[in-house]
Formats: C-alpha cells, sequence, structure tokens
C-alpha cells in the first residue's frame, strides 16, 4: 500500500509584511528544473484575492520567495483571484494551468512562460462551464496534447492540437461511493510518465469535506483507460496546521516532482500553508507493478 510521509512542518507559511500573501499560502505546482524546484503557489492576503507567488528551492525543502507575486488577476474573469496552478513542461516552456476566478464563476485558464517572471496569457481554455483542477500531460499522446479536467465530480480527459481547442472529452474516473473520496475527486499534479503509466496524485473529498489525497495508474497510450486505483488514501489531514486553518480538513496537492528517487508531493494544507510529502520510487514501483 502506497503511503506518503509527511514532513512534520509546512515548508511554506504566510509573510505577515507582504500584503498579497499576508495570510495564507496554500496549492502549490512545481516543476524540476536544472537542479530547482521551481514553485508557484496560491498566495491570499488582506483583500481576499489570490493571486501566484514563486519560490525556488535546490533541496525541495528550503525555498526562496519572491517579495511580489508573479501572477496576479488580470482579466475580467480573474477579478476574484488565480488560484490552483498546476505546471507542465512542453518543450522549452512552462504551461500552467490555473484556476480563474470571477462573479461569472471558475474557469480553466492558461499562461506560459520560460522564467516564472514574464508571462504570455493564453486566456480561457473552456469558456463555457465552470471547471477547475485542470493540468496537462508533459507529452502529446498519439499525435494530441492531453489534460485531465473536473467536470464536477469527476476527473475528465480531453485532447487538444493546438493547447487551447479542447475536444473528445471523457470522463476517466468518478467518485467512489462509502469512501473517502465519496463526493468528488479532481486532478492533483500533471501526471507524471512512468514505465508502467501515468502516475496521477489525485484529491478526493467525502461527505464531511475532508480533503484526501489518493494515486491512481492510467495507460501511457490511452489514459481513459484505468490500470489500477488504489482503495486507501495515500494522505489525510492529521496535524494541527492541516485540520485548522482557512477551510479545516484539508490536504490538496497541486504539483509532485521526482528528484533522486523520491518523489516530493507539494500540498495546502487548511488552505493555509504549505507541505510536503515524500515516498520513495520503490514503492511507487511496487503500486504501479500491482504488487
Ligand atoms: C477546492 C479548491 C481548492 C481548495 C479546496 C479546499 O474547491 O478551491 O483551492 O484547496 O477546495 O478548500
Amino acid at each position: 500500500m502506497l503511503r506518503l510521509t509527511r514532513h512534520p512542518e509546512p515548508i511554506l507559511k504566510p509573510v505577515i509584511h507582504h500584503p498579497w500573501e499576508s495570510r495564507y499560502v496554500f496549492n502549490a505546482g512545481v516543476v524540476y528544473h536544472n537542479g530547482l524546484v521551481h514553485m508557484l503557489y496560491r498566495a491570499m492576503g488582506e483583500d481576499g484575492i489570490s493571486r501566484l507567488g514563486y519560490a525556488v528551492s535546490a533541496d525541495g525543502l528550503n525555498f526562496c520567495r519572491l517579495d511580489q507575486p508573479v501572477l496576479a488577476p488580470a482579466t475580467p474573469w480573474e477579478s476574484r483571484g488565480v488560484e490552483d496552478p498546476r505546471i507542465t513542461r512542453i518543450g522549452d516552456r512552462f504551461y500552467v494551468l490555473y484556476t480563474a476566478y470571477s462573479e461569472h464563476g471558475v474557469r480553466v485558464s492558461m499562461a506560459s512562460t520560460t522564467n516564472f517572471i514574464t508571462w504570455t496569457r493564453h486566456g480561457v481554455l473552456l469558456p463555457d462551464e465552470d471547471n477547475k483542477d485542470a493540468a496537462l500531460f508533459p507529452d502529446k499522446i498519439n499525435g494530441r496534447y492531453a489534460m485531465l479536467h473536473r467536470r464536477p465530480p469527476d476527473i475528465w480527459l480531453a485532447y487538444s492540437e493546438d493547447l487551447i481547442h479542447w475536444t473528445d472529452h471523457q470522463v476517466i474516473m468518478r467518485p467512489r461511493p462509502g469512501t473517502w473520496e465519496s463526493w468528488k475527486i479532481g486532478a492533483g499534479a500533471p501526471p507524471i510518465q512512468t514505465p508502467w503509466g501515468w502516475l496521477l496524485f489525485y484529491h478526493g473529498v467525502d461527505e464531511q469535506r475532508v480533503y484526501r489525497l489518493g494515486v491512481a495508474l492510467l495507460d501511457l497510450e490511452n489514459p481513459a483507460r484505468m490500470i489500477r486505483r488504489q482503495e486507501t488514501p495515500i494522505l489525510s489531514p492529521e496535524t494541527p496546521w492541516e485540520r485548522e486553518g482557512q477551510v479545516p480538513h484539508v490536504v490538496f496537492t497541486c504539483g509532485a516532482v521526482e528528484i533522486a528517487g523520491i518523489y516530493y508531493v507539494y500540498y495546502g494544507g487548511a488552505d493555509a500553508a504549505i507541505g510536503v510529502a515524500t515516498v520513495t520510487t520503490e514503492e511507487v514501483e511496487r503500486f504501479c507493478r500491482g504488487r
């Protein structure tokens, strides 16, 4: 059974003298590039609007951050905030899918960068529907880009020729009645390629609104085909800072990286602080092989 081991304390907390991140930091997307973990995280301050901050680390645990947000609301779709960034490297660019929040609802939006400071905005991807928890696959699958998204309460798959127009939407994972993931589920980290399939760290919510993390394996050629899905969660809210915060009893991931034989899964605790939990590649292989 795969289980994550948490680093006991948060690795990133709010900064009182940064008005944009003085209250809460949570839900971090990550990518490992040139020996550094690059992190985008959701931050909230005095005005209650989410912005994205940037932090970087050489060891995956100690992060340096900028004193200004790198992505802030800029369009009518984003008037109430930009949330939950999920980073995928495609070619030499980093593409970020995030939630644009406004009085019109929530929308899947995309921006890209090469340096995490200057951005190209690609706009809203699924303009006609409330949708979030979207993540891009890092490689084309049978010649097309692929992404996961969430039409409540399920995880969906869609394909695109150009990253902008999305078609062939299909449900790939549903909540499981009577379990820790009975109410709704959503993609967590963007899918990670392994020799055995796409490794997916995702979140599940129960009827008491407790958010936990789970793990699944999707077929490399056809991610609509589920190879394996663990019945038990891999991380549940247990520490005080995961149980009490802005929203109680939440662990919520937007990104994971593999460095030297260890997967680092970054997550928001109680929508208030950022933690990390790890698992070895051997344990992941055991799950992938069904042993
Ligand atoms: C989801 C998203 C996340 C948040 C979670 C728990 O719907 O809004 O950003 O972490 O709820 O509150």
